[in-house]
């Protein structure tokens, strides 16, 4: 079905195309006469066998729907009945912000791949924290995700206040945090990722999650991009500062080995999809091996079968997330995915 509608999907803008159908799946969810349950009984996993405790949250599947696609937590319940065992909101800032002018996502269809340079927009932490007070009071048992970031007008130098302020705030409503330091979209965000800045956010972070009686795991969601050397810095970062774990990866700035024409290649903004896998899986096993498995990883980038799903676990993480395989192969990825994995 799906190798049916996305010709016509791909033959629009892909930004416009998303919140078409994120829309119209939440109306079909929420209001069409047994919406809900024609979704499940198409798409939603009942496969027994795949649960697993990661971090001190259980997840009823390891495969996870990455941070971007649902930006403030409005379609969790929709996307969490066509399968995913998680879903992770955000990258939310402390304010609203529009993000980046349009077009800011193209899709490389030759490489099965997406550009993007959306810039974290937003409507505000406020207004997530809302939206998913309501969902959790329904849905107590969806794991949640809150990927936090930095408004681009706050200067590196305060960046820690506004994840403060987005920890805070969405506390009570997420089962873990993810620091995005990573994103290439807002400018000097990747900064962030030194030794001294990073230590500073996150140690700020867990002595938070001190002060409470329960504490939510905080993750570090990392570049492709990085070295061996600040990929060994951020070994000795987590052993530190004893955060949870790590997300890898983000999309990349490298354009090496593209079938897309020249001024696809030559917009600006983050790689997705099939040109990332390789390297996103050489860092989760680089992250394994030289860690001793010391935390767990969640595995990211380029996922498009079960396969890719089977190295990324292989390659050490304990769970895995999907964005730009899920805009090429369609909700029944997360299935076919499950089913390997069992
Ligand atoms: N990652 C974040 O941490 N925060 C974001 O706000 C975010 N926005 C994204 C927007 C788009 C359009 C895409 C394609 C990716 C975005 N990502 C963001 C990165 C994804 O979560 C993921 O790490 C990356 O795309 C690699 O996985 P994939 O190859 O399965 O897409």
């Amino acid at each position: 079905m799906y190798r049916i509608i996305k010709p016509i999907f791909f033959k629009f803008d892909p930004e416009n195309v998303h919140y078409f159908v994120v829309k119209r799946l939440k109306w079909f969810n929420d209001k069409f006469p047994l919406g809900k349950t024609i979704i499940r009984s198409s798409f939603d996993v009942h496969i027994k066998g795949l649960e697993r405790e990661v971090f001190g949250v259980k997840f009823r599947n390891p495969v996870g729907l990455a941070a971007g696609f649902d930006k403030n937590g409005e379609y969790v319940e929709p996307l969490s009945n066509l399968g995913f065992g998680f879903i992770e909101v955000g990258t939310v800032t402390p304010m609203p912000q529009p993000g980046n002018d349009k077009p800011r996502m193209f899709r490389l269809p030759n490489d099965e791949a997406l550009i993007n340079r959306m810039g974290f927009n937003n409507k505000g932490v406020d207004v997530m924290a809302e939206r998913l007070r309501l969902l959790k009071d329904k849905h107590p048992d969806i794991v949640v995700g809150g990927n936090i970031g930095k408004n681009k007008t706050t200067p590196n130098e305060d960046a820690v206040r506004d994840y403060i302020k987005c920890f805070d705030r969405l506390f009570d409503v997420v089962d873990y945090f993810v620091v995005n330091v990573s994103s290439p979209n807002t400018p000097g965000l990747r900064e962030l990722q030194e030794k001294e800045p990073l230590k500073k956010i996150l140690n700020t972070l867990q002595q938070r999650n001190l002060k409470n009686n329960i504490s939510r795991p905080i993750l570090l969601k990392i570049a492709p991009d990085l070295t061996d050397a600040q990929l060994d810095d951020i070994i000795e970062i987590v052993a530190e500062t004893k955060i949870a774990g790590i997300i890898a990866t983000n999309t990349t700035i490298s354009r090496e080995n593209l079938a897309a024409e020249q001024n696809l290649k030559a917009e600006t903004g983050g790689l997705s999809g099939k040109p990332v896998k390789e390297r996103s899986t050489e860092v989760i096993r680089y992250l394994s091996e030289k860690s001793n498995k010391a935390f767990p990883i969640i595995g990211v980038g380029g996922i498009h079968s079960a396969k890719d799903a089977r190295e990324k676990l292989d390659a050490g993480a304990s769970l895995v997330q999907l964005y730009t395989g899920f805009i090429y192969e369609g909700p029944g990825l997360i299935k076919s995915i499950c089913k390997e994995l069992v």
